[in-house]
C-alpha cells in the first residue's frame, strides 16, 4: 500500500508538491537549445495552460485530450496542465500517421487536442469529427503561446480521486494491433514511488535524458514523472541518434540515462571522444538487454546498466535490478510493490527453472479501454505480458523470448534471444534478430537477421565465420541455418523489434 489519499491529483503532486519541497528556483526542464525552465517557470506555464484549457477551450474534468508533439518542455507542460485540470491525457507518438490518429481518437473518444504547431498537419488530415485542435509553439492568435501567457493567477488543481483515469496510453504493439491502457492518478505516482524511488534512487541533483518519446510511457515516466517526483531536472529533446545523445550527455552533464538496448549498442563504438563521466545511472528497457550488450557497456564505461522489463499495461518497469543486485543475463527481481510469477497456459505456476508465461500484478494493474482482449491478457488480476520467462531458484527472472517467438526445430525448443546474444558477442555484429522459418522436415529452422558493423562484407565468408562463432558459444542445434544481412531491422515507432515482419515470406 503506497498510502495515497482518496483525493489525489498527480499533476499537482508532481509540480506543486515538488516545488513546495524543493523551491521554485531549481531547474526542472531544459530543451535541446539548452534553455532551462525552473520549477517556478514550469508551474507558471502549466497553470496558464490549465486556465486556457478550462476557460476558453472548454475542457471539462474527464474530457480526453490528445497530446502530440516532439519531446520538448512544452509537451511536458501540456501533459501536466491536463493532469491538473482533471482531464485525461491521450498520449501519442509524433510519428503516428493520420489513419492511426483517427483510430486512436475514435477509440478513446478524444474531444480536444494540444498539438505542436509543426506536427498539426497529420492530425488535421486525420479528419476526426468534432475534434477541437489547439496548437502550441506556433504564431497564430489561437496558439497556446498567446492563450496561455504565464504570470496570471495560480491554477488550483481539480481535486480528482486517486482512481480517476489520468492517462490513456496506447501500446505500440509489436504485432501492429494497438490497445488503449487506462491509468489512474495514483498509478502515475506509483511508478515514481516504486521503480524510481526504490531501484533507480535519483537525487534532486540528477539530470535525466534519454531516447524514448513522451508518447511512450517509458519516456513519460523516465523523462518527466521520475525527475519531477525527485525534484531533479530533465533534458527534453527528440532522439537524434547516438552521436547527438552522446554530445548531449557531455553538454548537459546528464547523470541518468533512459534508453533501449539498440541505442546502447549504437553508442558503444562512438564512445571515444565523448565525455560520459557525468553518467551514474543507465536504464535499459523496451526490449530484452542481451548479456553481451551489458558486458560491453560495463567494460567501456564502468557503468552497470539497470535492465528492466516494463509494459504500457503496467505503465512502467516492474522487474529490474540495480548496483550489486544486478545479475547480467537476467532482468532482475520484482520491483518492490509488484509480484511476478511464471505460469503455464492455464495460469498455474510452473516450478523454478522451467520456462512459462510471465504474469505480474502490482499497484498499476492493467485495465484496457473497452477491448475484448482484456480477458486474454489479464487473468485473476494477473497481467500476462506475452513474454516467456524462467524464474531462477534464487528468485531472479530471466527472459527467454516473446511467448510467440519460441522456435521449435526438429523437436528442440530454441529461444531466439539466446542465439541473438551469441551473435552479438561477435565484434562485427551490431544488431541481430533470430526467427523460425517453416520447414517441411524440421518444422522450423533457425534464421538469423543480422546488421553488420560498417565496412564488413556481406559475403559467404562472413556467414561461415558467424556460424562458426555461434557454434563455439551455444549448442549446434541452436545455430542459424541461414543468415540474412540487413542495413537495419524493422522496429515499431518505440523501437521494439518487429519479428513478425522478419517471419513474413519475403522477410522484409
Ligand atoms: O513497453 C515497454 O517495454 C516499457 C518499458 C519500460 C517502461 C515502460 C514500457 C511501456
Amino acid at each position: 500500500d503506497l498510502g495515497y489519499p482518496d483525493r489525489l491529483n498527480c499533476g499537482a503532486e508532481l509540480l506543486d508538491g515538488t516545488l513546495a519541497r524543493h523551491g521554485a528556483d531549481r531547474p526542472a526542464l531544459r530543451d535541446a537549445a539548452g534553455r532551462v525552465w525552473t520549477y517556478g517557470d514550469l508551474r507558471a506555464r502549466v497553470d496558464a495552460i490549465a486556465h486556457a484549457l478550462t476557460g476558453p477551450l472548454g475542457v471539462r474534468p474527464g474530457n480526453r485530450v490528445l497530446l502530440r508533439g516532439p519531446t520538448t518542455p512544452w509537451l511536458a507542460a501540456c501533459w501536466l496542465a491536463v493532469m491538473k485540470a482533471g482531464a485525461v491525457a491521450v498520449t501519442v507518438l509524433a510519428s503516428q500517421r493520420p489513419d492511426e490518429l483517427a483510430t486512436i481518437c475514435g477509440l478513446a473518444q478524444v474531444q480536444h487536442a494540444l498539438c505542436a504547431a509543426e506536427a498539426v498537419d497529420n492530425l488535421t488530415k486525420a479528419g476526426v469529427p468534432g475534434l477541437r485542435i489547439t496548437t502550441y509553439g506556433g504564431d497564430g492568435p489561437g496558439d497556446l503561446r498567446h492563450l496561455a501567457r504565464p504570470g496570471g493567477a495560480p491554477y488550483e488543481a481539480v481535486p480528482t480521486a486517486a482512481d480517476d483515469v489520468a492517462l490513456i496510453a496506447f501500446t505500440s504493439g509489436t504485432t501492429g494491433r494497438p490497445k488503449g491502457c487506462l491509468h489512474f492518478h495514483r498509478d502515475v505516482l506509483a511508478i515514481a514511488d516504486t521503480f524510481s524511488a526504490q531501484v533507480l534512487r535519483p537525487t534532486p541533483d540528477d539530470v535525466f535524458a534519454g531516447s524514448p518519446p513522451l508518447g511512450f510511457t517509458f519516456g513519460l515516466g523516465g523523462l518527466v514523472i521520475f525527475p519531477l517526483r525527485a525534484g531533479a531536472s530533465a533534458l527534453l529533446a527528440d532522439w537524434g541518434g547516438p552521436e547527438r545523445l552522446l554530445g548531449d550527455i557531455a553538454r548537459h552533464r546528464i547523470s541518468v540515462l533512459f534508453t533501449a538496448p539498440t541505442a546502447y549498442r549504437a553508442m558503444l563504438p562512438r564512445l571515444a571522444g565523448h565525455d560520459v563521466s557525468s553518467l551514474r545511472r543507465c536504464v535499459s528497457a523496451g526490449e530484452n538487454l542481451p548479456a553481451a550488450t551489458w558486458q560491453s557497456w560495463y567494460e567501456a564505461t564502468g557503468l552497470r546498466i539497470i535492465n528492466g522489463i516494463g509494459a504500457t499495461e503496467l505503465l512502467h518497469i516492474f522487474i529490474a535490478a540495480a548496483d550489486e543486485a544486478i545479475r547480467p543475463g537476467t532482468t532482475g527481481l520484482p520491483v518492490p510493490g509488484f509480484e511476478a510469477r511464471v505460469v503455464d497456459a492455464d495460469g498455474a505456476p510452473v516450478p523454478d527453472g522451467e520456462p512459462g508465461l510471465l504474469a505480474v500484478r502490482g499497484p498499476t494493474g492493467c485495465r484496457y479501454l473497452a477491448d475484448p482482449r482484456q480477458t486474454e491478457y489479464v487473468r485473476d488480476g494477473w497481467n500476462l505480458t506475452g513474454d516467456t520467462y524462467v524464474r531462477e531458484p534464487d528468485g531472479y527472472f530471466r527472459y527467454v523470448a516473446r511467448a510467440d517467438d519460441m522456435i521449435i526445430s526438429a523437436g528442440y525448443n530454441i529461444a531466439g534471444p539466446e542465439v541473438e546474444d551469441a551473435l552479438l558477442h561477435h565484434p562485427d555484429v551490431t544488431e541481430a534478430a533470430v526467427v523460425g522459418r517453416p520447414d517441411e522436415e524440421r518444422g522450423q529452422v533457425v534464421v538469423a537477421h543480422v546488421v553488420l558493423r560498417a565496412g564488413v562484407p556481406r559475403g559467404p565468408d562472413t556467414v561461415a565465420a558467424l556460424r562458426a562463432f555461434t557454434k563455439s558459444r551455444i549448442a549446434p542445434y541452436k545455430c542459424p541455418r541461414e543468415i540474412v544481412f540487413h542495413s537495419a531491422l524493422p522496429r515499431t515507432p518505440t523501437g521494439k523489434l518487429q519479428r513478425f515482419r522478419l517471419r513474413a515470406p519475403d522477410g522484409a
